[in-house]
């Protein structure tokens, strides 16, 4: 049987995030993928000076009781933006509609640059805690990380004895795998860390002129894909770091472009170093 991943986040209709980006990078790697949307929203909400949002809680429990009539399963589950009420619901897709053996990728979505996103209140990280224990990949940014071990976030100035705990202690959280996303130890590079449980391993890029919005979720959806493909954590997250240093560079000097990056003008490098 082919394989087939779930991802659970919003819909943000336009904005180049979460679901308008997971979809279409995750079946450009050649995997099956069916979508959980949380959330609809006319456009994310960093930048913009307003969105509407339309919460698809509710309909969690009822997809679920659809899916397990007509036996649907997953080989892999991989959620990103959700809302805390939505998190016991999302334990229970992946409890009931796995397939042996299945994936549980987390994405802790909730946090950058050393804030919150609008929306999210201070214990929503503690209810991230629920996802995260159980999960076989979490990939949090520095400003994530910090939020899930209630420690002050660090934008620099940290050493790889920092980082090295850091992605441990989340380990201890119940993650079996970790990648630290936005690691610079020195300033002009920028990687990850990835910590496999036994021993942290880094992969760097010449650090980009801008930071973009939309990235992280970039990132996460082609390691997801990549794994999927039977990829290796490092080379997973590493092919996540070149495709998302490619999709800036498709996307520098174009000012009308602030609202993310041009992540389709990457599709055809992302398939060929998958192929
Ligand atoms: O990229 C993360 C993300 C996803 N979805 C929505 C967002 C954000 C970040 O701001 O606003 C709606």
């Amino acid at each position: 049987m082919d394989k087939r991943l779930l991802t659970i986040q919003d819909i943000s209709c336009v904005g180049q995030c979460s679901l308008t980006v997971a979809l279409p990078v995750i079946s450009a790697c050649g995997i099956e993928t069916g979508i959980l949307p949380s959330s609809v929203l006319s456009n994310h909400t960093a930048g913009y000076s307003g969105w509407t949002f339309h919460d698809l809680t509710d309909d969690m429990p009822k997809i679920l009781e659809r899916w397990l009539t007509e036996k649907v399963s997953f080989d892999a589950f991989y959620t990103g933006y959700v809302s805390k009420t939505q998190i016991p619901y999302i334990l229970e897709i992946m409890e009931k509609a796995a397939r042996p053996g299945a994936l549980r990728i987390v994405d802790p979505v909730m946090a950058d640059n050393g804030k919150l996103y609008t929306g999210f209140d201070e214990d929503f990280p503690q209810e991230m805690k629920k996802l995260i224990n159980g999960a076989d990949v979490i990939m949090p940014n520095l400003t994530e990380a910090a939020f899930l071990l209630d420690q002050p976030y660090k934008a620099d100035g940290y050493d790889k004895a920092f980082i090295e705990k850091m992605a441990r202690d989340l380990a201890a959280l119940g993650a079996k795998n970790v990648i630290v996303t936005g690691v610079s130890f020195e300033p002009s590079k920028l990687g990850v860390a990835v910590y496999d449980g036994n021993k942290v391993e880094y992969y760097f890029n010449e650090k980009q002129a801008v930071s973009s919005h939309g990235t992280g979720d970039l990132y996460a959806s082609v390691v997801a894909g990549a794994l999927l493909r039977g990829k290796s954590l490092l080379e997973a997250a590493s092919l996540g770091a070149d495709v998302v240093v490619e999709a800036i560079k498709l996307t520098a000097g174009d000012k009308d472009h602030w609202y993310g990056v041009k992540f389709e003008l990457a599709l055809p490098y992302l398939i060929q170093r998958l192929s």
